[in-house]
């Protein structure tokens, strides 16, 4: 296995550290760029953050690393983003850290910061989301608890800057907490028998022996670092022990007991007056999730997408921005400016022929695919930060854990409609290596980057509505048909954990943009170079004269058997380097009215399948290894064809587009 969290550089190892830890989706990235200036990605819905990022601030005049941390709903780490989180603590020096609290939802947050106090940390808490209790009815004696915990409490609201000030202050000052709490004597005997064989450690032997005794498999590579093999075997057997006088996962139990001890405290300090507030929100909130009337919702969410990004976005803008502006003005100067400066023929239609770097790379990838793109994005942020997203992985559960996936992981699969990459690494949220294998698999098979599927949707946006869903029953079909085989044949568990619901909230205009401009900027630095590599690539296998053979090699697959034009080869060997750049090859063929609408299903059926884009591919490799992603690029590479060759043989038979 690799190591997830790279050791923060030793050049920062003067400066002192702060980590934010907690629960998912209380806010710590929004706290992080408000404490460092540096941007991270904010949304709503848990497993945001899978990463560390640093950052730095300056506090009572003093420099400060900050550490942006993926969020734990325990710190005995059930996932890999969570190991992240732990690993931070356990294997690098924290000078402090600060726990950020959803103050709605204190309880759980104390069991963290029970954990916390367990490693013998500096903590200070961020009791956050302060407006959203209030709307609740909800209070925190801060007093009280204080008084309890004997650490510093802060109230913030990230998203009104509110509160920062103050953290800042006791940021500098955190405190060890001198809060003391037992488990049941049992364990507690078991503790401080293992205790005497740990080492000395950036937390306490006794929170690392309740890791051990909690069977916390994630800290193997630890102990056979620092401990003698002896004393490793010695505590396995400690362990074992422990737990077979308990007819319960031993986990469970110190799990239970702490919790316990958090209800106490809650109970001291939480109280609540109830609100009869029953605004336009929460019929939304009831609407989306749903069984019945979540559909039609859903229905509208993507109706509204095909409007803003298939209409407006591949429709009216793409139309200003390729026939006018690159069409009209930008491409007839760029000619004329190369033809007068550069006499050489062969680099002319290097720039601007017909497989010309202008004519084509930026071309495509400004004038069809970045305005389509932005305003996918524009809309996915939306969805992003509304809390959309995580009601209806909900609500598609049940006919994801029928292909044995459970809720929480329908949301990468969601996510996927963004990007492909990025979601294949939220795959970390999921607990069990069946259920991320399985999501990697279908990310790469079935589901279409936020690129894509803006180039698709602009595709139908000139076709017959029945195209558009028959490319989505073929795919969702697909997805379907594929989970369920591979759940059957991929062993281990799957997992029941239900993904937790964030309240819906109205997305703030300033995180939207500033999302969405990262997102645009990202876009570019990654996509244009690869399609000037696939340009080059196409134009050096065009002055080989290779094109006409690669054409004709494939005529029996492309031409035969998919019944599309021969030159839809060109967008399937671009498609081989970004997948949106493929879709624009066939976009650009619809519009020379090459294709027909029976070939635009088949063929966007088949691309859409066909292999991950190169950066997806890396991920794989990075994440699940070579071996997992030769097998998912070598299956789904000929199961595209596969698909597309028996879509056009159905549609034929049944005569539906003819
Ligand atoms: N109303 C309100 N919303 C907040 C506040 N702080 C953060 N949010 C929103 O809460 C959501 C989660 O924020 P993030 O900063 O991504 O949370 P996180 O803890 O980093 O989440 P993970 O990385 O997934 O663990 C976003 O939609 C934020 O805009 C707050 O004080 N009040
Ligand atoms: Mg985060």
């Amino acid at each position: 296995m690799h190591q997830h969290h790279k050791k923060i550089k030793d050049t920062a190892k003067d400066t002192p550290r702060i980590a934010l830890v907690g629960n998912p989706n209380v806010g710590k990235s929004a706290i992080f760029s408000l404490l460092t200036g540096r941007y991270v990605t904010v949304s709503n819905y848990p497993g945001t953050t899978v990463e560390v990022t640093m950052g730095n601030a300056i506090i009572s005049k003093k420099r400060y690393l900050i550490i942006d941390t993926p969020g734990v709903n325990s710190l005995i780490p059930m996932s890999e983003d969570e190991k992240v989180t732990r690993d931070i603590l356990l294997e690098e020096e924290t000078n402090a850290v600060i726990q950020v609290a959803d103050t709605k939802n204190i309880k759980r947050s104390l069991s963290i910061t029970l954990q916390l106090i367990e490693m013998g940390l500096p903590i200070i808490l961020d009791l956050n989301m302060r407006d959203e209790a209030l709307d609740r009815g909800i209070n925190i004696k801060e007093d009280e608890l204080k008084k309890i915990l004997g650490v510093e409490i802060v109230s913030t609201i990230a998203v009104q800057k509110k509160g920062i000030d103050s953290l800042k202050k006791v940021a500098a000052h955190p405190r060890v907490s001198d809060f003391k709490f037992t488990y049941d004597s049992c364990i507690e005997e078991y503790i401080s028998k293992i205790e005497t064989l740990l080492p000395d450690s950036n937390i306490t032997r006794r929170s690392i022996a309740l890791m051990i005794l909690s069977g916390d498999k994630t800290l193997k590579n630890w102990l056979l670092k620092n401990l003698t093999e002896e004393n490793i075997k010695r505590i396995e057997e400690l362990r074992d022990s422990a737990s077979e006088k308990y007819s319960l996962p031993l986990s469970y139990i110190v799990s239970q007991q702490r919790m316990k001890i958090a209800d106490n405290i809650s109970e001291k300090i939480f109280t609540r007056t109830p609100t009869t507030k029953k605004g336009f929100i929460s019929f939304i909130d009831k609407l989306t999730t749903h069984p019945v009337w979540g559909f039609p919702f859903l229905f509208l969410v993507l109706f509204g997408l095909y409007e803003f990004v298939g209409r407006f976005g591949a429709g009216i803008l793409v139309d200003l921005i390729e026939d006018v502006i690159f069409g009209e003005y930008l491409n007839p100067l760029a000619k004329k400016i190369i033809t007068t400066l550069i006499p050489i023929n062969l680099l002319q239609e290097l720039l601007i022929g017909q497989y010309g770097i202008i004519t084509m790379a930026i071309t495509y990838a400004i004038a069809i695919i970045l305005p389509i793109t932005a305003t996918f994005f524009i809309a996915f942020a939306i969805l992003e930060d509304s809390g959309y997203l995580p009601r209806l992985a909900a609500m598609l559960n049940k006919a994801f854990s029928a292909i044995g996936l459970n809720g929480k992981a329908v949301l990468p699969m969601v996510l996927g409609l963004g990007c492909d990459t990025m979601a294949t690494l939220t795959a970390r949220i999921l607990d069990t290596p069946k259920e991320r294998l399985i999501v990697t698999l279908l990310l790469a098979l079935g589901v279409p980057c936020s690129a894509q599927l803006g180039v698709i949707l602009g595709m139908f946006g000139k076709q017959p509505l029945e195209a558009l869903l028959i490319w989505i029953s073929v795919l969702v079909g697909v997805i379907i048909f594929v989970g369920f085989i591979s759940s059957k044949i991929i062993p281990g568990q799957k997992a029941d954990f239900m993904l937790e619901i964030p309240p819906l909230r109205l997305p703030q205009l300033s995180n939207i943009l500033i999302k969405t401009m990262g997102r645009i900027e990202w876009y570019l630095k990654e996509a244009v170079p690869l399609f000037i590599l696939g340009t080059l690539i196409l134009f050096t296998a065009d002055k080989l004269g290779i094109l006409p053979l690669l054409e004709k090699a494939a005529s029996p697959i492309i031409v035969n058997f998919l019944g599309l034009p021969a030159k839809a080869t060109e967008s399937f060997i671009i498609g081989f380097l970004r997948r949106d750049y493929g879709a624009a090859g066939l976009f650009a063929l619809q519009e020379q009215g090459l294709l027909n609408t029976e070939q635009v299903v088949v063929s966007l059926v088949t691309v859409t399948l066909f292999i991950p884009c190169i950066a997806n591919l890396f991920v794989i490799i990075k994440e699940r290894g070579l071996k997992a992603a030769l097998i998912i690029a070598g299956f789904v590479f000929p199961f595209s064809f596969l698909v597309g060759g028996l879509l056009h043989k159905t549609l034929l038979w049944l005569k539906i587009f003819s």
